[in-house]
């Protein structure tokens, strides 16, 4: 069955959704996306995603052209026309078509396009073993350069990090900062467990904010699970008792290596355990 996409305001079959060869977006990278799931039918944390959206759209100046209220009807109808129970919504919205330039004044029309469709996870006996990793010699952006914050149709550079990741034979890699610093994951936010204190890097150590991270974050605290940002090294998840991944694809998953270091007992952590169970839990709304 062929796919419903939103493309300038209407619900058109996907071989017919289209944006010009002109869309800054394709041109320069000039634009922002979310990538969000549905559970059960529910488009999940959807005002974290939009809101973040719309923040994405004010640091590069970008007009949306749409209200967050008018955006939020816009998903939830594209994911009821596909009849997508359990899926993923790819939320794009670009510069849109103008001459050849830098300049956004060149463009007039910003293209909304919305996707609806299946996933694709990390493999299920994955959660139960955990994932190796490998520290990608290619950092995160420079904040002053473009900030990480910013989810932008620029990821070159977690692509570039990526490649390293499946030359190794592993399907994430670590990535550092400018300083040299644990930032994240080419697609995934990064946390570790040391003496029961649960640890992530702050927002401004060069990652994307994510709604993942900041949900599980949440749920450890209400667990009674201490949870601090501060700056991490590789030492730091070397060392560490647990390691785990956080993003809308991956949910949260186990990170049992780095560098080929064994991190803990090799095997994903209680705390890990527990806090994927919470997270799965919060997803099918209980
Ligand atoms: N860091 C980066 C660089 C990301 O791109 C995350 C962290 C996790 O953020 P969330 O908000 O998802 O918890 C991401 C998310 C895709 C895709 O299709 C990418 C992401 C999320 C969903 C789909 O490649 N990246």
């Amino acid at each position: 069955m062929s796919r419903l996409v939103y493309v300038a305001g209407n619900l058109v079959p996907a071989e017919q959704a289209m944006v010009s060869v002109f869309d800054h977006g394709l041109l320069y990278g000039d634009g922002i996306f979310e990538g969000i799931r549905v559970y059960s039918g529910k488009v999940f944390l959807l005002t974290e995603h939009v809101d973040r959206l719309y923040e994405s759209a004010i640091a590069i100046r970008l007009q949306i052209p749409l209200s967050k209220a008018q955006m939020t009807t816009a998903v939830e109808d594209t994911v009821r026309a596909n009849g997508i129970v359990d899926g993923y919504v790819r939320l794009v919205v670009t510069r849109g078509a103008g001459s050849l330039g830098l300049d956004i004044r060149r463009t007039a029309n910003p293209q909304v396009i919305i996707i609806a469709d299946t996933i694709t996870m990390y493999p299920e006996d994955m959660y139960r073993t955990g994932m190796r990793l490998i520290t990608a010699s290619t950092i995160r952006n420079h904040p002053g350069a473009l900030s990480p914050r910013i989810k932008s149709l620029n990821y070159l550079n977690n692509i570039m990090a990526k490649i390293e990741g499946t030359d190794a034979g592993t399907v994430e890699a670590l990535m550092l900062n400018h300083n040299g610093e644990v930032a994240e994951c080419t697609g995934d936010n990064i946390f570790i467990v040391k003496h029961g204190i649960l640890k992530t890097p702050q927002p401004d150590a060069g990652i994307l904010e994510g709604i993942t991270r900041n949900a599980v974050m949440k749920l450890a605290r209400e667990a009674g699970i201490p949870v601090v940002e501060c700056v991490l090294t590789r030492h730091d998840i070397f060392i560490a008792d647990e390691c785990f991944l956080t993003g809308t694809a991956a949910e949260v998953i186990a990170v049992t290596s780095l560098d080929g270091r064994q991190i803990g007992s090799g095997q994903p952590g209680p705390i890990t355990g527990r806090l994927l169970e919470l997270f799965r839990r919060l997803t099918r709304g209980e």
